[in-house]
């Protein structure tokens, strides 16, 4: 597979510190939340780089951020490649953005090489992968996969109180240049290029990750009520404490679920507690709980499983508990024709690979049920990631970028 365009690593990896720098925390991470005034200035330099280069540039419904470099036949469907620009509050600088980036590299570099392609190629954008500002995570993807609309979301309240509708529309809004087109539209096929999260690749020392599958999730929100009363003059029997019954179901779902299964995640991510007084007893505690699995049956026990368990806490603290469910994602599997393309191109470019499935899950996941998917994983220093110190060496990036190229231009039949 002989390449006919180059990544150029200098703009790559200016272009990742220019990011890096929008919504940049003191310790050196992002806080770049879906559809906030951060999240909306990593848009437009990404929107005004495209239009720079004569790309055009276009939004949907949900505010998910294309652009495209035309191709000789418009009436084909674009090839899709992409990520996200979202972060968590306390977010690497490079989760989403190296994808989107490098994604935006493979379009410059078949500009300055002035290749001619048949159909188009698009970049995104995808909004608000992250769902920690807005749940669920992957509104963008799923929205473009059909799996959801902004109306369904409309009247999420943000964590920090303003409402999906109002931040959705200010960033519309902010992008005048990016006309607003429907909501899903046809593609020939997505690639996402992500760093791993985890330890894997860097452990077995391999530079490129084949990701042939993403794992199911389940999100939910647990809130138990008891009666709020004075900490000094109430006794044991008299008490209706919801924080004893969550920290006792918490205890309880953190000591048998991942300990009695190597490949199940469960994580308490959130909890607060009302009116969080150091000498009231709560009236209310609420938590989140993240479940993972890679197979949907046993998934689906350990929610099973939360259930009974919060139930349980509840009758014993005789205190009333409400499970909401946020986030339902089954596992998805990825094309295996592109899974063996990214193989081939990351052997040509004399680069190791490894099949894996993704903890993680990703816009990739939801695109995948509507088009042939595949992701290109690299590595993360000590697998960390969802964490400032989140870090991808300058070689891996580099790496990354140019197996999504060959792997773009095998696609379009260019190599
Ligand atoms: O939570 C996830 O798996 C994704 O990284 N947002
Ligand atoms: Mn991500
Ligand atoms: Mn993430």
């Amino acid at each position: 597979m002989s390449m006919k365009a180059e990544v150029n690593a200098a703009r790559l990896l200016a272009s990742v510190a220019e990011f890096a720098a929008i919504g940049a925390t003191p310790a050196g991470g992002v806080n770049r939340p879906a559809l906030s005034i951060e999240d909306r200035a990593a848009r437009r330099r990404l929107a005004e780089r495209a239009l720079a280069r004569g790309f055009t540039v276009f939004q949907d419904g949900i505010a998910n951020l294309f652009i495209r470099r035309e191709g000789r036949n418009a009436a084909l469907p674009p090839l899709l490649i992409g990520s996200h620009l979202d972060s968590q509050p306390t977010g690497g600088r490079f989760d989403g953005a190296l994808g989107t980036l490098s994604a935006f590299e493979v379009l410059e570099a078949l500009a300055d090489a002035e290749i001619e392609t048949d159909r188009a190629v698009e970049v995104v954008a995808f909004t608000n992968e992250e769902g920690s500002r807005y749940s669920p995570g992957c509104m963008g993807s799923m929205a473009f996969a059909g799996a959801g609309t902004a109306g369904d979301w409309a009247a999420t309240p943000a964590t920090d109180g303003l409402l999906l509708a109002d931040e959705l529309a200010a960033t519309l809004a902010a992008l005048p240049e990016a006309t607003v087109g429907p909501t899903g539209h046809p593609i020939s096929a997505f690639v996402e290029l992500h760093i791993e999260q985890g330890p894997v690749l860097e452990q077995e020392d391999v530079p490129i990750g084949v990701v042939t599958a993403v794992q199911g999730t389940k999100w939910f929100e647990i809130v138990f009520s008891g009666t709020a009363a004075h900490a000094g003059t109430t006794p044991f029997e008299f008490r209706k404490d919801p924080m004893g019954a969550a920290a006792a179901a918490i205890a309880s779902l953190q000591s048998t679920v991942m300990p009695a299964d190597p490949a199940a995640r469960l994580t308490v991510g959130r909890i607060s507690a009302e009116p969080g007084s150091i000498n009231v007893i709560p009236s209310s505690v609420s938590f989140t709980v993240d479940i993972r699995h890679p197979d949907a049956a046993i998934l689906a026990e350990m929610e099973q499983q939360v259930r009974r368990q919060c139930d349980e806490e509840g009758r014993r603290w005789n205190c009333d508990v409400a499970i909401s469910q946020r986030v339902d994602m089954a596992p998805g599997r990825f094309s295996s024709s592109i899974a063996t393309t990214i193989e081939d191109a990351s052997r040509s470019l004399g680069l190791k690979s490894r099949r894996m499935v993704s903890g993680a899950f990703h816009d990739a996941l939801f695109v995948s049920r509507v088009a042939p998917a595949a992701m290109i994983f690299v590595p993360c220093r000590d697998g960390i990631s969802h964490n400032e110190a989140e870090f991808v060496t300058d070689a891996h990036m580099i790496s990354g970028a140019r197996v999504l190229l060959a792997v773009v231009e095998s696609m379009l039949q260019l190599g």
